[in-house]
């Protein structure tokens, strides 16, 4: 067990299943093996009904599919497909916050309001908006009608654009990638994906560049942007992580999947005295709300809630056999789960018409009566405590502090209003540079290991790493998300994180607040006056395996940043394609790919890219 994983909780539960003849994701990885060999390296269609068609690497086989098509533009039509889908989520999940917004500002959608009227103001007045003498509602409408309609825009460029320094929006116009409207992208890549349209990988792949830009400085933007509106910008806030947060004693309820409509609900429901005397008269204490995945991350970044793990431990949050039920919204939510809650007394509640599940009790999350719903839920799992197998039941004990809510306010706010500081100790060398590190876990890796062990090399170069997603989950389990961790950095970095306060791994939320990442660069940009291409920044994905994860990305490339990716895309079946990722683009966005697989490698790249972008800003 203890080959598939670094944390002791997660080796603990795959013991626990393999005692119990569970089958998890690792086995079912291994039934995969070998996986198929066209898969793996990309040229492989199946896009139209001459094919399927797959394309052989060697000179044994055909060199073109039914069409025609070459290696060159099956692997650029499918990577574009899968940014394509990855954009598609982000920026479906923005909506359905948009259209909280929108609802609540019509007296619907009552349960939710504005809790940041300042971020709401500033976002409105971006838009031209005018916010003098108008209530918040009036505000809130305009805001929300804006932004509905940078969907499927049909001319001009999306708004947030402008959140970019003048020089990347230079560039983006005159590469001609600048987003149109974020539908628009999404809907143009499925038309030159179908057969017979765009078949130029360059041209494939700069649409990809566009569609992803569509995602980062778009959809998922609004998506973070609505969220903090909605339910507060995060400050820091303690908590603790790990299967060890679920409790013997209490009715257990994990949030599982990204969007926060839902799960804030969740959080005010269970705190309902009427709630709670329910979960005593079930005979348990009290009610735990726990989180899991972005939803998860949604909740440990606005109220510190606890947080049971990262996307591969969902399984094994279940086969602890205490969890009376799992919520989910979507994405990131293995279909394995609705299964394996049936063979415990597990509730598996679906809450979204997109997101069903066979199995599952479905209590969808209707806006106009969002708490309703909410207490709902609580009242199927208050109802399912008492049917729990105790003597199946096993929670390990492991469990870790962690400090998170690091918004780009809050980041700020630690410096004292000022980004002066950062600024100064990236200048005068204290700090190296800024990592990213994102993205998921993926059973081809040893869990959480090359998560955990990029973030402790960078940091041990005096690199300040900020995370999201599960990426940050692996780093708060390790211990590395507190400002005791400061002792694991560089001299540099340790010494500024002792004077501040600050951990030197910075939690900043959710897969789609990725854009704090973006916004973040873009203030130390705008302050040193170049582009975000020339700072000391790069990014990395080391256990991705998500469409988001690669769309996330090729925006962060797009944007100008270097970024390593941990798991090998499928793109080797063609030369073209991996040479422009891998180099091409560098001409072109000044952001490129690296494929490294091994973490401690990952660093090298990293400390060393940052090294030349410092050498050449002349600090
Ligand atoms: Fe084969 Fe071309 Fe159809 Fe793809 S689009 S399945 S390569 S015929
Ligand atoms: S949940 S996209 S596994 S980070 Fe956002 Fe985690 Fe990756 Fe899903």
């Amino acid at each position: 067990m203890k080959t598939k994983s670094i944390d002791k909780a997660s080796v603990e539960m795959l013991s626990v299943a393999d005692e119990q003849g569970i089958k998890t994701a690792w086995d079912r990885f291994a039934d995969q093996q070998p996986q198929c060999g066209f898969g793996e390296l990309g040229p492989c269609c199946r896009i139209c009904n001459m094919g399927p068609c797959r394309i052989t690497p060697f000179d044994d086989g055909p060199s073109r599919g039914v069409c025609g098509a070459t290696a060159d533009i099956i692997v650029a039509r499918n990577i574009l497909r899968m940014i394509a889908a990855g954009a598609a989520a982000h920026s479906d999940h923005g909506r359905d916050v948009v259209e909280v917004l929108e609802e609540l500002s019509v007296g619907r959608a009552v349960d939710y309001g504005i809790k940041d009227e300042t971020k709401l103001k500033g976002l409105a007045m971006s838009f031209g908006i005018s916010t003098e003498g108008r209530s918040l509602l009036e505000i809130g409408k305009e805001l929300a009608d804006a932004i509905i309609a940078e969907f499927g825009m049909a001319k001009g460029s999306i708004q947030a654009l402008a959140r970019a320094p003048q020089k990347r929006r230079d560039l983006w116009h005159r590469l001609g990638i600048e987003p149109r409207g974020i539908d628009r992208e999404i809907v143009e890549a499925m038309h030159r994906t179908h057969m017979g349209v765009d078949n130029d990988p360059v041209n494939l792949l700069l649409h990809g560049l566009r569609v992803s830009l569509s995602d980062g400085w778009g959809g998922s933007m609004y998506a973070t942007q609505l969220s903090d509106i909605i339910f507060g910008t995060p400050q820091p806030v303690r908590g603790e992580c790990n299967l060890g947060v679920l409790r013997e004693d209490a009715v257990n309820i994990i949030i599982h999947g990204h969007n926060p409509v839902l799960a804030e609900m969740l959080v005010d429901a269970a705190m309902d005295p009427m709630q709670q005397d329910a979960a005593k008269n079930a005979g348990a204490t009290d009610i735990n709300l726990v989180g899991m995945c972005c939803s998860g991350a949604e909740l440990l970044m606005r109220h510190g809630l606890p947080y049971a793990g990262n996307m591969l431990q969902a399984e094994l949050a279940i086969i602890t056999g205490c969890v009376d039920a799992m919520v989910v919204d979507y994405q990131c939510i293995m279909p394995a789960l609705s299964e394996l809650a049936a063979c415990y007394h597990t509730k598996f509640i679906t809450t979204f018409e997109k997101a069903k599940f066979p199995g599952a009790v479905h209590i969808p999350l209707e806006r106009d009566h969002a708490r309703e719903t909410a207490a709902r839920i609580i009242t199927e799992a208050v109802q399912a405590f008492p049917k729990r197998n105790r003597a199946k039941v096993h929670i390990p004990t492991e469990k870790a502090s962690y400090m998170a809510g690091f918004s780009v306010e809050a980041i700020v706010g630690h410096l004292g209003g000022t980004p002066g500081p950062l600024l100064e100790a990236i200048k005068d060398g204290r700090i190296r540079g800024l990592a990213a590190i994102v993205g998921c876990n993926n059973p081809k890796v040893k869990h959480d290991f090359n998560n955990v062990n990029l973030a402790r090399e960078l940091i041990k170069n005096d690199i300040l790493v900020v995370e999201t997603g599960c990426v940050a989950a692996a780093c708060a389990k390790a211990g590395l998300m507190l400002p005791e961790a400061a002792g694991q950095a560089g001299p540099g970095l340790s010494g500024v994180c002792r004077a501040l306060g600050l951990p030197p791994v910075l939690h900043m939320g959710s897969c789609v607040d990725n854009t704090r990442v973006l916004d973040l660069a873009a203030a130390v940009a705008n302050a040193l006056e170049v582009d975000i291409s020339d700072l000391p920044v790069a990014a990395a994905a080391p256990e991705w395996y998500s469409e988001k994860a690669l769309c996330i990305g090729v925006y962060a490339v797009a944007s100008g940043i270097f970024t390593v990716l941990g798991t090998v895309p499928q793109i080797y079946g063609s030369k073209a394609v991996t040479s422009l990722l891998t180099d091409g683009l560098k001409d072109l966005v000044g952001g490129y790919f690296a494929i490294e697989t091994d973490p401690f490698k990952e660093a090298d790249l990293i400390a060393a890219h940052i090294e030349a972008k410092r050498a050449a800003l002349g600090i």
